[in-house]
């Protein structure tokens, strides 16, 4: 029997962040696809639609008129998942029938006045606005006593249950914290009383010296596909100082981090010349109140396209009753964006 290639043989790979095990299948990368093919819809767009109710100067589905901003805009979502004023209380009917009340704040956040805009195709300068509001909203939220964890995510194309093509994000803020950033809690805090360094920022250094997974790098952050990456296109920004929150970004790191957030979304519009569509969101420490120097800034991109613009990857059998898996390898994917070019390919 031949000697175990991790380019060819099947095999699982460690999330470090979540303690999850996925599936690698490199063997089945050239299997033929017969299954869905969707058609891409055309992302021709006006700058201004009067029907959109994140437009500036627009009615929401709410009732309430959007102001006649410019650049960046944020609500509190007039759906909210989460609420501030519902009552307290538990239900602990033993170990099977438990339950907990929940409150929270939820906001969205246009990121231009543009409406024909995504971020690949805003200027580093604009994107630079959006960071500062989720700077802002984080603090502000963490403020909040009743607030123990902000989630800054984006949703982005229809595919992936984005309800509006104008360019927009949302923050869930809630008073415990989620599952996924509880399991990078508990990872993070373990590998940093055992190192004393963040777990990130030990991933990062190998990964800048390995190379084979970086996609953009600038002075202060790194885009990569994570070792352990579940979707095909799967994609991290890492900083390179390792920062709790947002917050302590300084002014050159804020701007650079809207440089590589435009770099990254390039590269993704570029791959199947499509606007690319993903779930995307940052992760950082808890609100709380406490310290946690384990806790290093991060954001992930989570898309579902797989082999074209229509083809998208489905979380489905194997993966929904066992683990998830994957063909692609992540250094495969890695060498596909790193090689794509960093010009829109609606600018060339
Ligand atoms: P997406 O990011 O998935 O497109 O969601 C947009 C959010 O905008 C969604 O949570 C909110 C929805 O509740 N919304 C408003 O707050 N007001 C509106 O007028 C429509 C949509
Ligand atoms: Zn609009």
């Amino acid at each position: 029997m031949s000697k175990f290639n991790i380019e060819e043989h099947p095999h699982k790979r460690l999330n470090p962040l979540t303690g999850d095990w996925i599936l690698v299948s490199p063997h089945r990368a050239k299997r033929p696809w017969q299954g869905q093919v969707e058609k891409t819809v055309s992302d021709e767009r006006p700058s201004y639609d009067p029907t959109c109710y994140l437009c500036a100067g627009n009615e929401r589905a709410g009732g309430k008129f959007n102001p006649p901003y410019k650049g960046t805009f944020t609500f509190t979502n007039d759906f909210s998942a989460l609420l501030t004023d519902s009552p307290y209380g538990i239900v602990d009917e033993g170990n099977l029938f438990q339950a907990k009340s929940e409150t929270g704040i939820c906001k969205v956040i246009c990121f231009s006045d543009n409406h024909s805009l995504t971020i690949p195709e805003m200027e580093v300068e604009d994107i630079r606005k959006v960071v500062d509001v989720w700077c802002n909203e984080y603090a502000e939220l963490a403020a909040n006593e009743m607030i123990n964890y902000v989630q800054i995510f984006e949703n982005k194309g229809a595919i992936m249950g984005c309800s509006n093509p104008h360019p927009h994000g949302q923050i869930w803020s809630s008073s415990s914290v989620p599952s996924e950033p509880e399991k990078e809690s508990k990872t993070q805090k373990e590998y940093f009383e055992k190192h004393g360094t963040t777990l990130l920022g030990d991933y990062l250094k190998a990964e800048l010296a390995k190379k084979d997974r970086i996609l953009v790098e600038n002075e202060c952050f790194v885009a990569l596909v994570p070792y352990w990456a579940v979707w095909p296109f799967e994609t991290m920004i890492i900083s390179k100082r390792p920062v709790q929150n947002i917050t302590l970004l300084t002014d050159a790191e804020r701007t650079a981090f809207a440089d590589i957030y435009q770099k990254l979304t390039i590269k993704y519009d570029n791959l199947f010349e499509v606007s690319f569509a993903y779930s995307a969101g940052l992760h950082q420490a808890p609100t709380d109140g406490k310290d946690y120097p384990e806790w290093h800034l991060h954001m992930h991109f989570y898309p579902p396209l797989l082999r074209s613009a229509s083809v998208k990857k489905f979380m489905v059998g194997y993966e929904m009753l066992a683990t998830p898996q994957r063909d692609i390898t992540a250094e495969q994917a890695a060498q596909r964006l790193r090689d794509l070019s960093d010009v829109h390919y609606k600018s060339k």
